[in-house]
Protein backbone atom coordinates (compact mmCIF):
# COMPACT_ATOMS: atom_id res chain seq x y z
CA UNK A 1 0.00 0.00 0.00
CA UNK A 2 1.44 3.75 -0.77
CA UNK A 3 2.59 5.30 2.14
CA UNK A 4 0.43 8.74 2.06
CA UNK A 5 2.86 10.67 4.48
CA UNK A 6 6.30 10.05 3.98
CA UNK A 7 9.30 11.31 6.23
CA UNK A 8 13.01 12.33 6.09
CA UNK A 9 15.83 13.70 8.03
CA UNK A 10 17.84 16.02 6.85
CA UNK A 11 20.54 16.92 9.71
CA UNK A 12 18.54 18.37 12.40
CA UNK A 13 15.34 19.12 10.20
CA UNK A 14 12.29 16.19 9.92
CA UNK A 15 11.00 16.84 6.34
CA UNK A 16 6.86 15.46 6.48
CA UNK A 17 5.76 14.87 2.15
CA UNK A 18 2.29 14.70 2.00
CA UNK A 19 1.78 12.26 -1.27
CA UNK A 20 -1.36 11.76 -2.93
CA UNK A 21 -0.59 12.31 -5.62
CA UNK A 22 -3.10 10.71 -7.74
CA UNK A 23 -5.73 12.95 -5.48
CA UNK A 24 -3.68 16.57 -5.63
CA UNK A 25 -2.80 15.63 -1.93
CA UNK A 26 -6.22 15.66 -0.66
CA UNK A 27 -6.40 15.20 3.05
CA UNK A 28 -7.90 12.34 4.71
CA UNK A 29 -7.77 10.57 7.91
CA UNK A 30 -4.69 8.75 6.99
CA UNK A 31 -3.26 11.53 5.59
CA UNK A 32 -4.19 13.78 9.10
CA UNK A 33 -3.14 10.78 10.92
CA UNK A 34 0.03 10.27 9.69
CA UNK A 35 1.42 13.79 9.84
CA UNK A 36 0.27 14.10 13.26
CA UNK A 37 2.70 10.79 13.97
CA UNK A 38 5.32 12.44 12.31
CA UNK A 39 5.02 14.91 13.88
CA UNK A 40 5.18 13.19 17.72
CA UNK A 41 7.87 10.98 16.23
CA UNK A 42 10.51 14.97 15.87
CA UNK A 43 9.03 16.47 18.62
CA UNK A 44 10.41 13.55 20.70
CA UNK A 45 13.51 13.12 19.06
CA UNK A 46 15.90 15.65 20.27
CA UNK A 47 18.04 15.34 17.31
CA UNK A 48 15.37 17.47 15.55
CA UNK A 49 15.07 21.20 15.99
CA UNK A 50 13.07 21.82 13.30
CA UNK A 51 10.33 20.91 11.35
CA UNK A 52 9.43 21.16 7.32
CA UNK A 53 5.65 20.04 6.06
CA UNK A 54 5.55 19.81 1.81
CA UNK A 55 3.53 18.46 -0.70
CA UNK A 56 4.67 17.89 -4.20
CA UNK A 57 5.32 20.22 -7.40
CA UNK A 58 1.44 20.63 -7.98
CA UNK A 59 -0.08 20.50 -4.59
CA UNK A 60 0.48 20.96 -0.92
CA UNK A 61 -3.17 19.77 -0.47
CA UNK A 62 -6.17 20.36 -2.41
CA UNK A 63 -8.14 19.95 0.57
CA UNK A 64 -10.05 17.91 3.03
CA UNK A 65 -10.90 15.04 0.61
CA UNK A 66 -14.12 15.60 -0.86
CA UNK A 67 -15.15 12.04 -1.74
CA UNK A 68 -14.31 10.93 1.86
CA UNK A 69 -16.26 13.87 3.66
CA UNK A 70 -19.17 14.27 0.64
CA UNK A 71 -21.64 12.09 3.34
CA UNK A 72 -21.53 12.55 6.11
CA UNK A 73 -24.33 14.33 8.15
CA UNK A 74 -24.44 16.82 11.21
CA UNK A 75 -24.11 14.22 14.43
CA UNK A 76 -21.27 12.04 12.18
CA UNK A 77 -19.26 15.48 11.72
CA UNK A 78 -20.11 16.49 15.49
CA UNK A 79 -19.92 13.63 17.27
CA UNK A 80 -16.81 12.43 15.35
CA UNK A 81 -15.25 15.32 16.35
CA UNK A 82 -14.16 15.99 12.56
CA UNK A 83 -11.22 18.74 12.35
CA UNK A 84 -10.37 18.62 15.73
CA UNK A 85 -9.79 15.00 16.29
CA UNK A 86 -6.65 14.77 14.59
CA UNK A 87 -6.53 17.79 12.63
CA UNK A 88 -4.67 20.26 15.07
CA UNK A 89 -1.08 18.54 15.87
CA UNK A 90 0.70 20.81 13.91
CA UNK A 91 -0.57 23.71 16.01
CA UNK A 92 0.36 22.17 19.01
CA UNK A 93 3.81 21.27 17.72
CA UNK A 94 6.53 22.77 19.83
CA UNK A 95 8.92 22.85 17.78
CA UNK A 96 8.90 25.25 15.03
CA UNK A 97 6.97 23.92 11.48
CA UNK A 98 7.50 25.44 8.29
CA UNK A 99 5.20 24.45 5.28
CA UNK A 100 6.93 24.37 1.70
CA UNK A 101 3.87 24.85 -0.80
CA UNK A 102 4.08 24.54 -3.87
CA UNK A 103 1.15 24.53 -6.71
CA UNK A 104 -2.46 24.45 -4.87
CA UNK A 105 -3.10 24.89 -1.02
CA UNK A 106 -6.55 24.87 -1.42
CA UNK A 107 -9.48 24.69 1.61
CA UNK A 108 -8.02 22.54 4.67
CA UNK A 109 -4.90 22.76 2.46
CA UNK A 110 -4.83 26.35 2.73
CA UNK A 111 -5.64 25.77 6.77
CA UNK A 112 -3.06 23.14 7.21
CA UNK A 113 -0.10 25.49 5.76
CA UNK A 114 -1.47 28.27 8.13
CA UNK A 115 -1.23 26.11 10.91
CA UNK A 116 2.58 25.77 10.43
CA UNK A 117 4.59 28.89 12.17
CA UNK A 118 5.60 29.80 8.68
CA UNK A 119 4.59 29.26 4.91
CA UNK A 120 7.51 29.28 2.21
CA UNK A 121 5.65 29.82 -1.23
CA UNK A 122 7.14 28.55 -4.64
CA UNK A 123 6.18 30.88 -7.27
CA UNK A 124 3.74 28.24 -8.35
CA UNK A 125 1.95 28.31 -5.12
CA UNK A 126 -2.23 28.86 -5.13
CA UNK A 127 -4.02 29.53 -2.12
CA UNK A 128 -7.79 29.50 -1.97
CA UNK A 129 -10.38 28.91 0.79
CA UNK A 130 -13.14 27.51 -2.06
CA UNK A 131 -15.31 25.25 0.19
CA UNK A 132 -18.28 28.37 -0.06
CA UNK A 133 -18.47 26.54 -3.87
CA UNK A 134 -19.05 23.13 -2.61
CA UNK A 135 -22.34 23.70 -0.10
CA UNK A 136 -20.05 24.84 2.92
CA UNK A 137 -17.06 26.93 4.66
CA UNK A 138 -13.53 26.59 5.47
CA UNK A 139 -13.56 24.73 8.86
CA UNK A 140 -10.19 24.45 10.04
CA UNK A 141 -9.71 27.69 10.25
CA UNK A 142 -9.81 29.76 7.45
CA UNK A 143 -12.24 32.38 8.07
CA UNK A 144 -10.27 33.24 11.42
CA UNK A 145 -6.19 32.51 10.48
CA UNK A 146 -6.94 33.89 6.96
CA UNK A 147 -7.79 37.55 8.27
CA UNK A 148 -5.07 37.12 11.00
CA UNK A 149 -2.67 37.07 7.85
CA UNK A 150 -4.14 39.15 5.20
CA UNK A 151 -6.81 41.39 6.70
CA UNK A 152 -10.34 41.24 6.57
CA UNK A 153 -11.00 42.90 2.97
CA UNK A 154 -8.70 40.24 1.13
CA UNK A 155 -10.08 37.17 3.44
CA UNK A 156 -13.69 37.96 2.75
CA UNK A 157 -12.80 38.22 -0.96
CA UNK A 158 -11.11 34.79 -1.20
CA UNK A 159 -13.40 33.23 1.19
CA UNK A 160 -16.67 34.34 -0.41
CA UNK A 161 -15.81 34.57 -4.07
CA UNK A 162 -13.50 31.45 -4.10
CA UNK A 163 -10.95 33.15 -5.81
CA UNK A 164 -7.48 31.96 -5.39
CA UNK A 165 -4.34 33.81 -4.37
CA UNK A 166 -1.16 33.61 -6.50
CA UNK A 167 2.37 33.32 -4.59
CA UNK A 168 3.10 37.30 -5.42
CA UNK A 169 -0.04 38.05 -4.09
CA UNK A 170 0.38 36.19 -1.04
CA UNK A 171 3.33 38.03 0.03
CA UNK A 172 2.41 41.08 -0.73
CA UNK A 173 -0.42 40.69 1.51
CA UNK A 174 1.58 39.12 4.36
CA UNK A 175 0.55 35.11 3.75
CA UNK A 176 4.03 34.09 3.00
CA UNK A 177 7.46 34.52 4.30
CA UNK A 178 9.14 34.33 1.29
CA UNK A 179 8.51 33.20 -2.58
CA UNK A 180 11.04 30.95 -3.80
CA UNK A 181 11.64 29.54 -7.51
CA UNK A 182 9.84 26.19 -7.09
CA UNK A 183 12.79 24.38 -8.19
CA UNK A 184 14.58 25.24 -5.23
CA UNK A 185 12.09 25.67 -3.02
CA UNK A 186 12.75 22.57 -1.00
CA UNK A 187 16.36 23.31 -0.84
CA UNK A 188 15.95 26.80 0.77
CA UNK A 189 13.40 25.55 3.06
CA UNK A 190 15.20 23.43 4.26
CA UNK A 191 18.18 25.08 4.69
CA UNK A 192 15.98 28.07 6.83
CA UNK A 193 15.27 25.36 9.16
CA UNK A 194 18.71 24.22 9.32
CA UNK A 195 19.37 27.79 10.88
CA UNK A 196 16.44 26.84 12.81
CA UNK A 197 17.74 24.34 13.63
CA UNK A 198 21.03 25.76 14.72
CA UNK A 199 20.39 27.82 17.25
CA UNK A 200 19.28 26.96 21.08
CA UNK A 201 16.17 24.55 21.17
CA UNK A 202 14.58 26.07 24.29
CA UNK A 203 15.28 29.40 22.84
CA UNK A 204 13.37 28.80 19.82
CA UNK A 205 10.41 27.08 21.88
CA UNK A 206 10.28 30.24 23.59
CA UNK A 207 10.59 32.80 20.47
CA UNK A 208 7.96 30.98 18.94
CA UNK A 209 5.80 30.69 22.16
CA UNK A 210 6.01 34.15 22.28
CA UNK A 211 5.39 35.14 18.67
CA UNK A 212 2.40 33.51 18.82
CA UNK A 213 1.02 35.03 21.47
CA UNK A 214 0.66 38.34 20.11
CA UNK A 215 -2.13 36.59 18.49
CA UNK A 216 -3.50 35.20 21.97
CA UNK A 217 -3.23 38.26 24.30
CA UNK A 218 -3.98 42.14 24.62
CA UNK A 219 -0.30 43.54 23.74
CA UNK A 220 0.48 44.02 27.28
CA UNK A 221 -0.44 40.55 27.92
CA UNK A 222 1.88 39.65 25.44
CA UNK A 223 4.89 42.14 26.73
CA UNK A 224 5.03 40.37 29.94
CA UNK A 225 4.88 36.90 28.79
CA UNK A 226 8.00 37.80 26.47
CA UNK A 227 9.94 39.80 29.08
CA UNK A 228 9.06 36.39 31.28
CA UNK A 229 10.61 34.54 28.75
CA UNK A 230 12.86 37.15 27.72
CA UNK A 231 14.14 36.24 31.63
CA UNK A 232 13.69 32.58 31.71
CA UNK A 233 16.56 32.66 28.81
CA UNK A 234 19.18 34.15 31.70
CA UNK A 235 19.20 30.81 33.54
CA UNK A 236 19.86 28.56 29.96
CA UNK A 237 23.75 27.91 29.70
CA UNK A 238 23.32 28.31 25.97
CA UNK A 239 22.58 32.24 26.91
CA UNK A 240 26.03 32.03 28.70
CA UNK A 241 27.60 30.34 25.70
CA UNK A 242 25.77 32.88 22.90
CA UNK A 243 26.95 35.37 24.80
CA UNK A 244 30.40 34.16 25.86
CA UNK A 245 30.74 33.18 21.97
CA UNK A 246 30.03 36.80 20.50
CA UNK A 247 32.22 38.50 22.68
CA UNK A 248 35.30 35.95 22.01
CA UNK A 249 34.39 36.77 18.40
CA UNK A 250 33.35 32.33 17.74
CA UNK A 251 30.53 30.14 16.99
CA UNK A 252 28.18 29.57 19.47
CA UNK A 253 27.73 25.70 20.49
CA UNK A 254 23.94 25.41 21.98
CA UNK A 255 23.56 22.20 23.83
CA UNK A 256 19.94 23.02 24.42
CA UNK A 257 20.14 23.38 28.01
N1 LIG B 1 -10.69 15.89 -2.72
C1 LIG B 1 -10.65 14.73 -3.42
N2 LIG B 1 -10.06 14.59 -4.63
C2 LIG B 1 -9.51 15.70 -5.17
C3 LIG B 1 -9.51 16.96 -4.50
C4 LIG B 1 -10.13 17.03 -3.21
N3 LIG B 1 -10.14 18.13 -2.46
N4 LIG B 1 -8.87 17.86 -5.29
C5 LIG B 1 -8.49 17.19 -6.40
N5 LIG B 1 -8.87 15.90 -6.33
C6 LIG B 1 -8.65 14.84 -7.32
C7 LIG B 1 -9.58 15.03 -8.52
O1 LIG B 1 -10.86 14.51 -8.24
C8 LIG B 1 -8.85 14.23 -9.59
O2 LIG B 1 -9.07 12.86 -9.37
P1 LIG B 1 -9.38 11.86 -10.62
O3 LIG B 1 -10.57 12.44 -11.29
O4 LIG B 1 -8.12 11.96 -11.47
O5 LIG B 1 -9.58 10.54 -9.98
C9 LIG B 1 -7.37 14.52 -9.26
O6 LIG B 1 -7.36 14.95 -7.89
C10 LIG B 1 -6.79 15.63 -10.11
O7 LIG B 1 -7.63 16.76 -10.00
P2 LIG B 1 -8.18 17.54 -11.29
O8 LIG B 1 -8.34 16.62 -12.44
O9 LIG B 1 -9.38 18.32 -10.83
O10 LIG B 1 -6.94 18.51 -11.59
P3 LIG B 1 -6.95 19.99 -12.18
O11 LIG B 1 -5.53 20.36 -12.37
O12 LIG B 1 -7.91 20.12 -13.31
O13 LIG B 1 -7.56 20.92 -10.98
C11 LIG B 1 -7.75 21.68 -8.67
C12 LIG B 1 -6.85 21.02 -9.76
C13 LIG B 1 -6.99 21.58 -7.36
C14 LIG B 1 -8.00 23.14 -9.03
C15 LIG B 1 -9.12 20.92 -8.63
O14 LIG B 1 -8.84 19.52 -8.46
C16 LIG B 1 -10.00 21.37 -7.51
O15 LIG B 1 -10.68 22.38 -7.61
N6 LIG B 1 -10.04 20.58 -6.41
C17 LIG B 1 -10.93 20.81 -5.31
C18 LIG B 1 -10.42 22.00 -4.52
C19 LIG B 1 -11.36 22.29 -3.37
O16 LIG B 1 -12.55 22.56 -3.56
N7 LIG B 1 -10.80 22.24 -2.18
C20 LIG B 1 -11.55 22.46 -0.98
C21 LIG B 1 -11.96 21.12 -0.48
S1 LIG B 1 -13.12 21.33 0.81
C22 LIG B 1 -15.62 20.83 7.64
C23 LIG B 1 -14.33 21.23 7.87
C24 LIG B 1 -13.44 21.44 6.85
C25 LIG B 1 -13.82 21.28 5.58
C26 LIG B 1 -15.12 20.90 5.31
C27 LIG B 1 -16.01 20.67 6.32
N8 LIG B 1 -16.50 20.58 8.72
C28 LIG B 1 -16.07 20.87 10.08
C29 LIG B 1 -17.78 19.96 8.52
C30 LIG B 1 -12.84 21.50 4.54
C31 LIG B 1 -13.20 21.41 3.31
C32 LIG B 1 -12.28 21.44 2.21
O17 LIG B 1 -11.06 21.50 2.27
Amino acid sequence: MTQVVLTETHGKVGLIRINRPEAMNALNNDVVDGIGAAIDAFEADDNIGCIVVTGNEKAFAAGADIGFMKDFDHMHAYRSDFITRNWERIKTARKPVIAAVAGFALGGGCEMAMMCDMIFAADTAKFGQPEIRLGTLPGAGGTQRLPRAVGKAKAMDMCLTARFMDAAEAEKSGLVARVIPADQLLEETLKAAAVIAGFSLPVVMMVKESVNRAFESSLNEGLLFERRAFHASFGLEDQKEGMAAFVEKRKANFRNC
